[in-house]
């Protein structure tokens, strides 16, 4: 048994990736809906208009995980189905839809993991200014009261953002991601406003849900340079802070590492980077998505003077991102030892691959086997090394909206077809039940 008895195994999605029902029962229209729709902004020109159409078939997508033995589920609220405006009258319709669900979670015996945002801001509120606007910390504590209230009661775990690196910079400063802007200043600012935002949205579902654990999902990368020269260690040392050292100083420090604000400092005119202190409150644990390993070399490129390089002969997944199991075995112990989490799950892992058709009823995936086997086996590893890993959800249940990628990548321990919806297990899905039903037979 290399899994404690009670540890959560799940998988995770995200609401604009696999609802659907774009525009339906009152859902008010989100940031993605209208990049998706903007020409040029998605891959594969698609959008997530139907996606996988969860919000009508939720009901099947439960019995699937209930099939695989998973006792865990994180998904994310879609903030535009219950606020359509972001603020303001609430949609009843969009309410129910999350009641429903966690209710028939519940019936299955899978435990839900709420995820409040998961990157589908309403786009009345990027009207607003979105997360560049300094009231957004007071809407989303808002929201977050709000769905804390409704759902409190059944609901014990609370994630409060999903991966504000990529809110921040995949959107902002790289401009590939909603809502497509590419400003140093703009990324810095939105990401001191979610960080604040989870800060005080804790204390607020706390309130509301008084025997929840509460936490935020961080999108991790471990950090390698390419060489041991030392322009080379500089940067990747530059490329960690920018990616992790900034939100893990913040949530768990109170402050912004130093070598990085002196970096950056012209992109930190709009905000007081002190202020940050305001989002380093107590958390029940530490959600971490780990993907891969990102090896490093100096470059001349400001502001961080670091470039991203991809060897040939190391084994990459569609997404073009190393396989590096023992990345998330080093990240897990690093972050224990140096930020004292109480509590880790590992909120998403998982991989894209050219997936074959389906043939007699399955999809042949041995490398998605593989990924996973491997980067399980880091966890348990991790664990014997003491760290408190609590949970593991894969990402992804289903094949979905993959962003800017649309859904040429496929993500899913379950293939979906486009046309007719339909679900086909994946041998990936299989390994997955006999893994975790191994370790409970092992208990
Ligand atoms: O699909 C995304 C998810 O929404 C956030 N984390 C990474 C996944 C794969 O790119």
């Amino acid at each position: 048994m290399r899994f404690p008895r009670d540890f959560a195994w799940g998988v995770a999605t995200a609401s604009y990736q696999i609802e659907g029902a774009a525009l339906e029962d009152g859902r008010g229209e989100c940031i993605w809906h209208r990049f998706s729709h903007t020409p040029g902004t998605i891959a594969d020109g698609s959008t997530g208009d139907v996606a996988c159409d969860h919000y009508h078939r939720y009901r099947q997508d439960v019995a699937l995980m209930a099939d695989l033995g998973l006792n865990a589920y994180r998904f994310s609220i879609s903030w535009p189905r219950v606020l359509p405006a972001g603020t303001g009258s609430v949609n009843p319709a969009g309410l129910d839809f999350y009641d429903r669900l966690v209710d028939e979670l519940l019936a299955h015996g899978i435990q839900p993991f709420v995820t409040l945002y998961h990157w589908d801001l309403p786009q009345a509120l990027q009207d607003r200014g979105g997360w560049e606007n300094p009231d957004s910390v007071a809407w989303f504590a808002d929201y977050a009261a709000l769905m804390a209230g409704r759902l409190g009661d059944r609901v014990k775990h609370w994630i409060t953002h999903n991966e504000p690196w990529v809110v921040s910079f995949i959107g902002n400063y790289l401009g590939i991601h909603a809502p497509g802007k590419r400003d140093l200043t703009a990324a810095y600012t939105v990401a001191h406003h979610v960080l604040l935002s989870h800060g005080a949205a804790v204390p607020l579902i706390r309130q509301a849900a008084p025997d929840a654990q509460v936490g935020i999902t961080l999108y991790l990368c471990h950090v390698e340079p390419i060489s041991d020269a030392e322009a080379d260690r500089q940067a990747a040392r530059r490329h960690d802070g920018y990616v992790n050292r900034w939100f893990l100083d913040a949530v768990f420090k109170g402050s912004y590492p130093q070598d990085m604000v002196t970096l950056v400092e012209p992109a930190l005119q709009r905000i007081d980077p002190a202020a940050i202190r305001a989002a380093a409150v107590p958390l029940d644990f530490l959600g971490i998505n780990y993907y891969t390993r990102i090896l490093i070399a100096a470059a001349e490129t400001a502001p961080f003077f670091a470039q991203e390089v991809r060897p040939a002969g190391l084994p990459y997944t569609a997404m073009g991102w190393e396989v590096y199991p023992e990345g998330l075995r080093a990240l897990l112990v690093r972050v224990w030892r140096e930020y004292g989490p109480r509590a880790i799950y590992i909120t998403e892992n998982g991989a894209a691959y050219d997936d074959p058709d389906v043939a007699e009823g399955i999809v042949e995936d041995p490398q998605r086997v593989r990924y996973y086997q491997l980067h399980l086996d880091a966890c348990a590893a991790a664990l014997a090394e003491g760290v408190p890993l609590r949970g593991y959800f894969a990402w992804s249940l289903i094949d979905n909206f993959e962003w800017a990628e649309g859904y040429r990548k496929r993500f899913g321990l379950v293939h979906v077809n486009y046309q007719t919806q339909a679900r086909t297990l994946k041998r990936s899905a299989l390994f997955y039940r006999d893994f975790i039903s191994a370790q409970r037979a092992a208990g």
